[in-house]
C-alpha cells in the first residue's frame, strides 16, 4: 500500500504558495520511517504575508451575516463527513494515530462544525432594561480581527477545529500554523472549509516550526487574538507576549490526569477505563489518565487484572484495525517518555509492564513504546507530578478519599479527572474538591465532548475554555449600546434620583 508522498504548499489567501526562502521539511511516518510527504517550512515573512491576507479578507468576512458565516460550517461538516475515512487515512500515516481513533477525532471536528453552523443564527447579546425612562440598553458581539492559531500534533483536525470554527463563525479572520508533525490531515480539514464557500483570506495557513512561525504569528501586531495548544512552556511565553502588546490569549497546556478508585468501585469498569484512558491515543493527549490513584484495598484488587490487560494491548501498525497502540510520534518523543521511565526506575520505582523498547522485528522501523505502568508511585516523584505525554501509568496509593484527593491536587495541572465510586455522596465531593477544568464520574478522564466546555485550571490554562457555547465569549468583543428614545437628555446616576 504504497501513497505517494504528499507536497504541502501554505495557503495565503486563494493560492499554495511556497517558503518565500523556498525551504522545505520533511514529513515522516512514525510507524516505519517512510516519507509522507514534503512541506513548505515557512519564516516570518510568510506570516506577514499570511496575516496580510487575513487583514484584507476582514473586511467582507465580518460583515458576512452570522447565519450566512454559519452555513459555510454546516457544508464544511458534510464534506469532512465524506472525506473522513481519506483524512483519517493521512492522519495515522503523518502522526501515528489509530484509524478508528483518528476517525473520531474527524467526528469531533464535524461535531464542532454542526454547533458552530447553528451559533451563526445565536451569537446572543443581552437585552437590560435601563435606569432611565424611554432608554434601553443591549449587547451585541462584534468581530475582533485577525487571529493566530496555533495547535499541537496529537489531535490534528478536532483541537484547531475548536479554535477555528468558533473564530470563524464570530467574523474574524485566521492565520493558522498546525503542528509540523501532522500538518497534513489539518490541511485536508481546512481545504473543507474552502470547498464549502469559505471565501479566500478568511483562513490561511502557513507551515513549519514554533519558532520560525509560530514566534512570528505571535508577536506579529496585527493578530489580535492568540489560540494556541501546546506545552505550557511555550504558552507561558505567548501569554508574556501576548501580554505586553495587549491581545487576547487563550491557552490550552498541559495535563496530569488522576482517576480516583474507591474500593467501592465497579473494578471491571476501572480496568476498562483506566487501559483506554491512559494507553488510548498511546497516552499522546492532554486528557491521558497518568496517575492512578487507589484507595484502601482497591489496590490490590486492581492491579494483576490491570497489569495483564496493558501486557495483553497489540502495539502495531495504526492503519491496522487490529492495533490497539500506535506509535508515538517521533523519536525525540520516545527517547522523552523513556527517559522518566529510566529515572523512575533508578529511583527504585516498581516497575510492572512495560518500560523497554519492544523487540519484535516487525516493530523495529518506527517509534512504538509499550503501556507501562509503575506501582507503588512516591507523592511528589517525578512520575507522580510531571506530564510524561506517553503511556505511562503511575499508580500511588492513598489510605482514605481525603487523601486520594489531596494526592490529585498537588499537581501543577488541572485539565481532567474522574473517580470511580458506586457511592453518590463521595462521587459528588469529589466533583467539587478536584482541582480541574474537567471532572467524570465512573468514566475514563478522555472523551470530551464538542459541545461543553473543555479546558483546566493552574497551569493547564489561563482561564478560558474551548468547546461548546465558552468560544463565542472569547473570540467576539462585546459593544454595549445604550437607546434613548426619550428625546430629552437623561444622566444616569443623578435625574433618576431626583425623586
Ligand atoms: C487533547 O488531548 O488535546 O477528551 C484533546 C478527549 C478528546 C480531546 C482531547 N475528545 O480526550
Amino acid at each position: 500500500m504504497k501513497t505517494p508522498p504528499l507536497s504541502l504548499l501554505h495557503r495565503i489567501g486563494a493560492s499554495d504558495v511556497a517558503s518565500v526562502s523556498g525551504a522545505r521539511f520533511e514529513l515522516r511516518s512514525p510507524t516505519d520511517g517512510s516519507l509522507v510527504g514534503e512541506v513548505a517550512r515557512g519564516a516570518a515573512v510568510d506570516v506577514d504575508r499570511a496575516v496580510a491576507s487575513a487583514r484584507a479578507a476582514f473586511a467582507a468576512w465580518s460583515t458576512t451575516p452570522a447565519p450566512v458565516r454559519g452555513e459555510v460550517m454546516f457544508r464544511a461538516a458534510a464534506l469532512l463527513e465524506a472525506r473522513k475515512d481519506a483524512i483519517a487515512e493521512v492522519m495515522a500515516r503523518e502522526m501515528g494515530k489509530r484509524v478508528e481513533e483518528a476517525r473520531g477525532d474527524i467526528q469531533e471536528a464535524i461535531d464542532t462544525a454542526f454547533y458552530a453552523g447553528s451559533e451563526g443564527r445565536r451569537l446572543f447579546g443581552h437585552t437590560v432594561p435601563s435606569e432611565l425612562s424611554e432608554k434601553m440598553g443591549f449587547t451585541l458581539r462584534r468581530p475582533i480581527g485577525v487571529v493566530g492559531v496555533i495547535t499541537a500534533w496529537n489531535f490534528p483536525v478536532a483541537v484547531p477545529s475548536w479554535k477555528i470554527l468558533p473564530a470563524l463563525v464570530c467574523g474574524n479572520t485566521i492565520v493558522w500554523k498546525p503542528a509540523e508533525e501532522a500538518p497534513a490531515s489539518g490541511a485536508m480539514f481546512a481545504q473543507a472549509l474552502w470547498d464549502a464557500g469559505l471565501p479566500p483570506g478568511a483562513l490561511n495557513i502557513v507551515h513549519g516550526f514554533g519558532d520560525e512561525v509560530g514566534a512570528a504569528l505571535v508577536a506579529h501586531p496585527d493578530t489580535r487574538v492568540l489560540a494556541f495548544t501546546g506545552s505550557t512552556p511555550v504558552g507561558r511565553s505567548i501569554a508574556e507576549i501576548g501580554g505586553r502588546m495587549l491581545k487576547r490569549v487563550s491557552l490550552e497546556m498541559g495535563g496530569k490526569n488522576p482517576v480516583i478508585v474507591m474500593p467501592d468501585a465497579d473494578l471491571g469498569l476501572v480496568v476498562d477505563g483506566v487501559l483506554w484512558g491512559a494507553f488510548g491515543t498511546a497516552g499522546q493527549r492532554c486528557t491521558a489518565t497518568s496517575r492512578l490513584i487507589t484507595v484502601g484495598d482497591a489496590h490490590d484488587r486492581l492491579l494483576d487484572e490491570l497489569v495483564k490487560r496493558a501486557k495483553a494491548l497489540r502495539l502495531g501498525d495504526p492503519l491496522d484495525a487490529a492495533t490497539e497502540v500506535g506509535p508515538l510520534v517521533s523519536e525525540a518523543q520516545r527517547q522523552r517518555v523513556h527517559g522518566f521511565v529510566e529515572r523512575a526506575v533508578a529511583a527504585g520505582t516498581p516497575l510492572r509492564c512495560g518500560g523497554a523498547f519492544p523487540t519484535e522485528a516487525a516493530l523495529q522501523g518506527g517509534w512504538f513504546y509499550p503501556p507501562t505502568i509503575f506501582d507503588e508511585v512516591k507523592r511528589g516523584s517525578e512520575l507522580a507530578m510531571s506530564e510524561v505525554f506517553g503511556p505511562v501509568l503511575a499508580v500511588i496509593r492513598a489510605a482514605s478519599f481525603d487523601e486520594a484527593i489531596e494526592v490529585a491536587n498537588e499537581v501543577p495541572f488541572g485539565l481532567s479527572s474522574s473517580i470511580y465510586t458506586r457511592d453518590v455522596n463521595v462521587a459528588m465531593r469529589a466533583v467539587h474538591r478536584l482541582e480541574s477544568g474537567i471532572t467524570y464520574v465512573n468514566a475514563p478522564t478522555s472523551g470530551a465532548e464538542a459541545h461543553f466546555p473543555f479546558g483546566g485550571v493552574k497551569d493547564t490554562g489561563n482561564g478560558h475554555r474551548e468547546g461548546g457555547w465558552a468560544p463565542y465569549e472569547f473570540f467576539t468583543e462585546t459593544k454595549t449600546v445604550y437607546f434613548d428614545y426619550s428625546g430629552t437628555l437623561q444622566r444616569a446616576q443623578i435625574d433618576n434620583r431626583e425623586g
